[in-house]
């Protein structure tokens, strides 16, 4: 076996959702990388006229969709217009840092709707084609918060648990079509997601998190998005044909390790 095929991409269609910018874009020039065409979504027409460009610059033909993954009707026509997806990444995500006990109802559902609900909208929307082609992958952008609580992002952190549970549920479902579906599990990376966390104070001193997370991480930094390329083009490609179920955490090792002592 040539190993370069078994990580090609080439004549794969790829939906990543989210995919504007962070994340999401790193992992779609991956797969571009490795041969996929490329499908994405957004809910903003600003960020995805910028995406275009930003994709375009890099050479990646992308195709871009304005749609809201929470919203079936939505998704159903932008997957009619796709056509064939044979990998799907559930990317698409927001987190509201908020004190539980002064959450409303409406914002932890809000977290849930977009992190939880929406990527089982989307695999549900995609795996009746993967089944009928033979088979196809689903990756799930889970977090830490899979595995770890903390302070004000209870929302979150139960929807990135229960996505955990539902990569393992569709692997477990869905295995016998030749789909796979695994998750892959991001430390700390330096998107817009993550730049209240990481802002400068009044002082110019680092953000306490900022430094918290430096001494919880054995790298030592903050994880770029390009940090995240390996993995995903290994979760889509004949690669991980026999993985399954599994979180692939890319976190610099800070779920191995207790923290440098003060
Ligand atoms: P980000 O910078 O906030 O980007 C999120 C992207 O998702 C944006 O393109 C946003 O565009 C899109 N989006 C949000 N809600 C959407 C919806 N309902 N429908 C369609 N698109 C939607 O986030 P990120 O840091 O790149 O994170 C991407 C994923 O990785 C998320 O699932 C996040 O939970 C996860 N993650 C992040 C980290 C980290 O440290 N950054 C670590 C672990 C996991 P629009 O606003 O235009 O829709
Ligand atoms: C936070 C961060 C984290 C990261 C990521 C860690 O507020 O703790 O936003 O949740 O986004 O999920 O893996």
């Amino acid at each position: 076996m040539n190993v370069n095929e078994l990580f090609s991409l080439k004549g794969k269609t790829a939906l990543v959702t989210g995919a504007a910018y962070g994340i999401g874009f790193a992992i779609a020039e991956a797969l571009a990388g490795a041969g996929a065409d490329i499908a994405f979504c957004c809910r903003s027409g600003e960020h995805l006229d910028t995406a275009l460009e930003n994709y375009r610059k890099k050479g990646i033909a992308a195709k871009g969709f304005i749609c809201d993954v929470t919203d079936e009707a939505q998704l159903s026509d932008m997957i009619e217009k796709i056509g064939a997806v044979d990998i799907l990444v559930n990317n698409a995500g927001i987190i509201k840092r908020i004190p539980m006990t002064e959450m409303s109802v409406s914002e932890f559902k809000e977290v849930i709707d977009i992190d939880l609900t929406a990527p089982f909208i989307c695999s549900k929307a995609v795996i009746p084609g993967m089944i009928k082609r033979g088979g196809g992958k689903i990756i799930n952008v889970c977090s830490m918060m899979s595995e770890l609580g903390r302070e004000t992002v209870s929302a979150y952190a139960s929807a990135k648990g229960g996505l955990k549970m539902l990569t393992k549920n569709i692997a477990s479902e869905y295995g016998q079509y030749n789909i796979q579906c695994n998750g892959i599990g991001p430390g700390y990376i330096a998107t817009p997601q993550t730049a209240p966390l990481r802002e400068i104070q009044p002082d110019g001193s680092r953000h306490p998190f900022d430094s918290f997370i430096i001494s919880k991480t054995p790298a030592g930094r903050w994880g770029s998005p390009e940090d995240l390329y390996g993995a995903a083009v290994f979760l889509a490609s004949k690669a991980s044909d026999f993985v399954n179920g599994q979180i692939l955490y890319v976190d610099g090792g800070i779920l191995a390790y207790i923290g440098r002592q003060p």
